[in-house]
This record gives structure tokens, C-alpha cells and sequence, in this order.
């Protein structure tokens, strides 16, 4: 069965109860609950991580090198600065899927900007928490067209 990795960065901690008009009413436990039952119908198992701290995401990310099978990632803020986590990504040889709650293309010019898009398989923004599950449906059909 294959395993993921669903890490979240700064901030995101906080989902679910501060601008709920941007990023919905859903907290980060209820994204937790809700991507572990999912992971039960589609035959996957997954891990969750969250850290505010760009060195302890790198040090998530170097720690699914050949142990894990894919990688989810909402970076936050870091999509949008971090060369550190891209080379983490590239280093560690792990799938991954770009995630967004929001549609960062409609806001603000800064947004538009991703070192991480740049290393991953794809990328998934502007559906709330519902992106968590759509991200993981996408990795599985990933993992399995490479067979
Ligand atoms: O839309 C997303 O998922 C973002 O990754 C969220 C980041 C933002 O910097 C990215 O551009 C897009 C911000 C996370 C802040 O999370 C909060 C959640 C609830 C309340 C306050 C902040």
C-alpha cells in the first residue's frame, strides 16, 4: 500500500480560525481526520506533519527519502521564497504535489510566484480543504501510472 506524507507549513496551524473568508472554517485537525478516512476508501496510508520553521520542513521532507512514497505539500508562505525547500524536494526524490487552499493565481502578484511548482508533479490550488483529498486522489493515479 502506499504511503504519503500530507505536510503543512507556517501558519497553517491557525486554519479554521483566523480569515475564515480566505481559507474557509475548517480546521487543520478536520483536514486531518478527513484525509485519514480517505486514505482508508483509496487504499493508502498517510502522515501528517506541520511545522512554522523552514528548517524542520526540510528536515520532514529528507525523512521520506526512501520510506515514503509521495509527498503533499501546502508550504505556505515558503511556496513563494523558498529555494531550501525546493532542493529538499529535489534531494529527497519524493513525488510531490503542490497544494494551495486558495487560488493563489487570483491574489496578490507575490503569490503568483512558486519555487516549488517548479519540482513537483503538479499542482492543486483554489478548492479549500477539499484539495487535500483531491491531491491525494492525484497522487495515487500517479503513483500508479508509473507503476
Ligand atoms: O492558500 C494556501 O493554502 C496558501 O498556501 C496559504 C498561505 C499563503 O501564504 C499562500 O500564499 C497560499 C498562508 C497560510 C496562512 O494560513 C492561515 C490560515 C488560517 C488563518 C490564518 C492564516
Amino acid at each position: 500500500m502506499p504511503g504519503i506524507l500530507i505536510l503543512n507549513g507556517p501558519n497553517l496551524n491557525l486554519l479554521g480560525t483566523r480569515q475564515p473568508e480566505v481559507y474557509g472554517r475548517t480546521t487543520l485537525a478536520d483536514v486531518e481526520d478527513m484525509c485519514r478516512a480517505h486514505a482508508g476508501s483509496i487504499g493508502m496510508t498517510v502522515e501528517f506533519a506541520q511545522s512554522n520553521h523552514e528548517g524542520a520542513l526540510i528536515d520532514a521532507i529528507h525523512a521520506t527519502r526512501g520510506r515514503l512514497d509521495g509527498l503533499i505539500l501546502n508550504a505556505g508562505a515558503y511556496t513563494h521564497s523558498s529555494i531550501a525547500l525546493m532542493d529538499a524536494i529535489s534531494s529527497a526524490e519524493i513525488p510531490t504535489i503542490e497544494l494551495h487552499l486558495s487560488n493563489v493565481h487570483a491574489r496578490e502578484e507575490f503569490r503568483h510566484k512558486s519555487y516549488i511548482a517548479r519540482v513537483a508533479v503538479g499542482v492543486i490550488c483554489g478548492f479549500g480543504a477539499r484539495g487535500y483529498t483531491l491531491a491525494m486522489d492525484a497522487m495515487k493515479s500517479h503513483l500508479e501510472s508509473r507503476g
